[in-house]
């Protein structure tokens, strides 16, 4: 992996993120490096921290994905953010907090840079066909109720094709490569913060049914030809959209049956625009 010298631009300032009064964001913690943000955000929220404590990296030695995949980003170039959560919902909507962060990205994607982004199931998010972000949100519940979530939030911003393994190029993209310009990493990141806000405290108003269409509206989905792996077996048929538990309804024509997919990964047959 190759870091152009003199390419990355400035490190990123808590202080230029922080979001005094607001309910995420208020405490941001930059560190140089660590091992995953996730991680480090857990051990914190363990020892009591707060709702709304967001820890970033300038870089990852075990930056992960869902299945312990691995996250690529070089240093200093990207977002690599957790923010930890206290939303007492019970233990089986935690994936609204996945659908909520899906939206927010691709809500400031294309209203702060003009992009047209796409949802795909659950958590990545796409322009034209790329992946640019991936999201992770670990739980602990206690007794039903989640006690807190940690959502993880990878961002490609600055990262130029030589930056990651050669497999993913083909895969990834990042808001430079879309614009032909690099991008203020902290301004992303405070406007991003807001968004989820905002979404976050109409989630927890009660406003799900406006979360889920937006969701709808971003991924694009229904009608859509899938196949899904789910570890062994594959599936193929038709997305019907998600179901009140974020699960993905499938119309499996095979077996004449609708599926309800709540893990896997989701391969579109053929791309509507791309
Ligand atoms: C994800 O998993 O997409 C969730 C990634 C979450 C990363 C953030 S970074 C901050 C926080 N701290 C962490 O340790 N994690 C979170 P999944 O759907 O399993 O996708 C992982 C797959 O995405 C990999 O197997 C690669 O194929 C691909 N990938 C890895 N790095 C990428 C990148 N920078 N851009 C696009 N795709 C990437």
């Amino acid at each position: 992996m190759k870091s152009s010298p003199g390419k990355e631009d400035n490190r990123l300032s808590a202080e230029a993120i922080r979001r005094p009064g607001g309910r995420l964001g208020h405490t941001v913690i930059v560190l140089p490096e660590v091992g995953s943000t996730n991680d480090e955000l857990k051990r914190r929220a363990e020892a009591g921290a707060p709702e709304g404590v967001v820890i970033l990296a300038e870089s990852q030695t075990r930056g992960r994905g869902r299945l312990q995949r691995r996250w690529e980003s070089p240093r200093g170039k990207d977002l690599l953010a957790s923010v930890l959560l206290r939303p007492g919902l019970p233990a089986e909507q935690a994936f609204r907090i996945t659908l909520l962060a899906g939206v927010a990205v691709a809500e400031t994607l294309a209203r702060d840079y003009g992009l047209q982004p796409r949802i795909k199931w659950p958590n990545d998010v796409l322009v034209r066909g790329r992946k640019l972000c991936g999201i992770l949100a670990e739980l602990r519940a206690e007794k039903g109720k989640i006690n807190y979530i940690i959502l993880g939030l990878g961002i490609n911003l600055n990262l130029e094709a030589e930056d990651l393994p050669e497999e993913l190029r083909p895969l990834a993209g990042s808001v430079r490569q879309e614009l032909h310009r690099p991008v203020d990493r902290a301004v992303f990141a405070r406007d991003l913060l807001a968004g989820l806000e905002s979404r976050y405290q109409a989630l927890l108003a009660g406003r799900f049914s406006e979360l889920l269409s937006a969701w709808h509206r971003w991924a694009a989905l229904e009608g859509q030809e899938v196949t899904v792996g789910l570890g062994r077996e594959t599936i193929s048929g038709r997305a019907l959209g998600l179901d009140q538990d974020g699960a993905l309804r499938v119309w499996d024509s095979m077996a004449g049956i609708e599926r309800r997919i709540v893990a896997g990964d989701v391969q579109y047959l053929r791309e509507q625009g791309g």
